[in-house]
């Protein structure tokens, strides 16, 4: 594999999101009534080789290390942009909709059942989820029909998750599922995709530094149309992996069925990887539109997460396994 192809994006902190859009974390905490900071105290970790932990120049307002943030010209999406223009079909295919029709979504009491081929199989509160460190991290998402954003995600990673529950040596994959309830999902209730929305991951992708389960951004409790109260995000594969509103996380010993995959096969694969040279087999993957920009931007391969992930797949065809 040619490393430079695949070449990370250099972090740069200077394009960081101004100050006063963050909450405090003591704000964040309220929201979510909880009364003690503890549990929030930023982790310095991941692999991004050019920031060291204590390297206070890529330290934000928050206190917190921004690794994987993007490219000095990239610049973060806003709130607004974030929170109006989703995809979240169980309540509506439009876009623009999601929000209003997402408003009143019941997001507490939540449980997350992880189980499968576990040691120690659990139900997560989520309390449960902010007793984990919270970290903040900006990645792009680039979603398969072409427009990306760069969002700044409050969360942790999925790995201090699974082993906490401690998957069995069978596990190979994870799979995820979304509620799907038709008296609050009008896009459940109407019935037309095979629901629950379901998403999968390799064991070792799950277990990646960069996947993370996101309880808020822009320092903020998550709001619904993002997948609130928890949800996944893997910022080199392509928006439909990065599954919302979760509420089963099941270690398996086979490759998980996918909604998408399931509905169309040929053009929505498992592992969904961005890649530019790969085409949809309706449009090409080479460009995207960031939103918030007029024009178009070259696609990066793995999303510019290269440097991170794309050991994952040595010895893949990635032109096949798409
Ligand atoms: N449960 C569920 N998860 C989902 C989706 C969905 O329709 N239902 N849409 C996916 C797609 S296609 C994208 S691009 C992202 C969009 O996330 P955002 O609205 O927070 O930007 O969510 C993904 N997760
Ligand atoms: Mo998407």
């Amino acid at each position: 594999m040619n490393k430079n192809l695949y070449k990370s994006v250099p972090v740069k902190s200077s394009e960081i999101t101004p100050e006063h859009q963050y909450l405090s974390r003591r704000q964040f905490l309220k929201a979510f009534g909880i009364a003690s900071a503890g549990a929030l105290i930023a982790a310095a970790c991941g692999p991004d080789k050019n920031v060291s932990p204590t390297d206070t120049s890529n330290i934000d307002s928050t206190g917190t290390i921004n690794d994987f943030s993007s490219n000095s010209n990239e610049k973060v999406n806003t709130f607004e942009e974030i929170t109006n223009y989703n995809n979240f079909y169980e309540f509506t295919m439009d876009k623009s909709s999601v929000a209003t029709l997402s408003k009143d979504f019941q997001t507490s009491p939540w449980e997350v059942e992880v189980y499968g081929l576990v040691e120690k199989s659990k139900v997560f509160s989520i309390d449960d989820f902010l007793n984990f460190d919270q970290e903040d991290r900006i990645y792009r998402m680039r979603c398969v029909e072409g427009w990306s954003m760069v969002i700044p995600w409050l969360g942790f990673p999925l790995s201090k998750l699974l082993k906490e529950v401690a998957p069995r040596s069978t596990a190979t994959h994870v799979r995820f599922e979304t509620l799907a309830d038709p008296d609050q999902m009008p896009g459940v209730k109407n019935g037309f995709y095979p629901w629950p929305y379901q998403e999968g991951l390799r064991l070792d992708e799950a277990m990646n530094d960069l996947t993370i389960l996101s309880t808020g951004l822009y320092g903020k409790v998550l709001l619904p149309q993002n997948g609130a109260p928890i949800r996944l995000v893997v910022p080199w594969k392509y928006g439909f992996k990065s599954i919302k509103s979760i509420v089963k996380i099941e270690l398996v010993d086979y490759e998980p069925d996918t909604l998408w995959s399931t509905i169309a096969p040929r053009e929505y694969g498992f592992y969904a990887n961005v890649n530019p040279d790969v085409d949809h087999p309706r449009w090409s993957q080479r460009t995207e539109r960031r939103i918030g920009e007029s024009g178009r931007r070259d696609t990066l391969m793995f999303n510019g997460y290269a440097e991170e992930v794309a050991e994952l797949y040595t010895g893949m065809d990635l032109s096949v396994n798409y």
